[in-house]
């Protein structure tokens, strides 16, 4: 492990800098960032600096495990043996996602075991996304691609960000999820332009995801907490509201272009300001879901916490802790 473990939970922080932290270490730290390095783990780093990677990269760890379920429990029911692979295949990757975003966190000093810990107990966040049913086949194609293309737009931006292990981490990342939005494009493509049952089935689905795919960007602007020092030290680089605005101007024509139909209909580019205008999503339900009381938080959970305990025995014989199964490692 490297860098210092934890920062503790009740440091107050004063500005930027936590008590007895140099100022002159900070502002050096800043000069380079300015100037485009990263910073790797055993360089100075401001205590509050990695409190907020590893938030953010430990939630973003947390989201492609849970992420897999939904899209998950359509492996056996995916219809054709070709579409059971590729998805199979996608599943797989963000399991991997997770681990790569784990080990970059794991590089701040928190262990894999706390962060999981804090997943199963609630005390960490992962996206609102998640915790909604794919009820249809629609539902795992419009989550491959529309939830995939959100999560690129934001990791090809923050993949240009300043620290070292996270930022080279979405650059594998993003190659992979291109993948995915091709595969769900795809299977969007076929259910669009086939039988009226597909049509409809499409389109519910894309009704039903359209609200927390407007949350997934993160509250507006104006209400984000962290926005200000993420950017400030190029964690984030960019805010929500224009993320959000980057993923309704490359994704909403091409939605149209489809004779799908969203449920705005306020939705429209205002050709003037080349911004998009559309009706603000209930911020209330959003604020529900990501405090564990969306629609399927306690089924994502319950999920992890089976997967904890069927694999404990694994974890303990690789450990080569005292069990009938212990691998001998040298
Ligand atoms: N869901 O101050 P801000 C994927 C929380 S990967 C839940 O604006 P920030 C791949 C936020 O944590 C998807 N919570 O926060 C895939 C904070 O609460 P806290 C994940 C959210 O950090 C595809 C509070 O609200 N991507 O999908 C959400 O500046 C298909 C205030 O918000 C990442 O994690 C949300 N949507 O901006 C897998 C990317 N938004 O911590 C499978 C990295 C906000 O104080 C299938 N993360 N909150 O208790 C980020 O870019 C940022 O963290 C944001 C939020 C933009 C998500």
């Amino acid at each position: 492990m490297y860098g210092s473990a934890y920062i503790d939970p009740n440091t107050q922080f004063e500005g930027y800098l936590a008590p007895g932290e140099d100022p002159a270490l900070l502002a050096e730290f800043e000069a380079r960032i300015a100037a485009g390095d990263k910073i790797e783990p055993r360089d100075w780093m401001p205590a509050l600096y990695r409190k907020q990677l590893i938030r953010m990269i430990e939630q973003h760890a947390h989201s492609e495990i849970i992420g897999a379920l939904p899209e998950g429990t359509w492996i056996t029911r995916a219809p054709g043996f070709r579409r059971k692979l590729a998805l199979m295949a996608k599943v797989q990757d963000e399991v991997g996602h997770a681990q790569l975003l784990y080990n970059a966190a794991e590089t701040l000093g928190k262990s894999r075991e706390d962060m999981i810990n804090d997943l199963l107990t609630g005390k960490s966040k992962y996206s609102n996304v998640f915790n909604y049913p794919a009820m249809t086949w629609a539902d795992s194609a419009v989550i491959a691609w529309l939830i995939d293309a959100a999560a690129i737009v934001n990791q090809l931006a923050n993949s240009k960000g300043s620290y070292g292990p996270y930022s080279r981490a979405l650059d594998r990342i993003c190659a992979e999820e291109s993948f995915h939005l091709k595969y769900g494009h795809d299977n969007v493509v076929f259910l669009a332009t086939g039988t009226p049952k597909q049509r409809q089935m499409v389109q519910e689905a894309l009704t039903r995801w359209w609200e927390p795919i407007m949350h997934f960007f993160g509250p507006p602007d104006n209400v984000s907490q962290h926005t200000e020092v993420l950017m400030r030290w190029k964690v984030k680089m960019d805010t929500n509201d224009n993320m959000r605005q980057m993923f309704l101007n490359m994704y909403v024509p091409k939605i149209w272009d489809l004779g799908l139909s969203l449920p705005d209909p306020d939705l429209r580019k205002n050709e003037e300001t080349g911004k998009w205008e559309y009706t603000e999503p209930n911020w209330e339900t959003f604020k529900q879901v990501i405090n564990g009381h969306g629609p399927c938080n306690a089924e994502r959970l319950a999920v992890r916490r089976m997967a904890e305990e069927k694999g404990r025995w694994v974890r303990r014989a690789i450990l080569k802790e005292n069990t009938p199964y212990a691998i001998p490692l040298s």
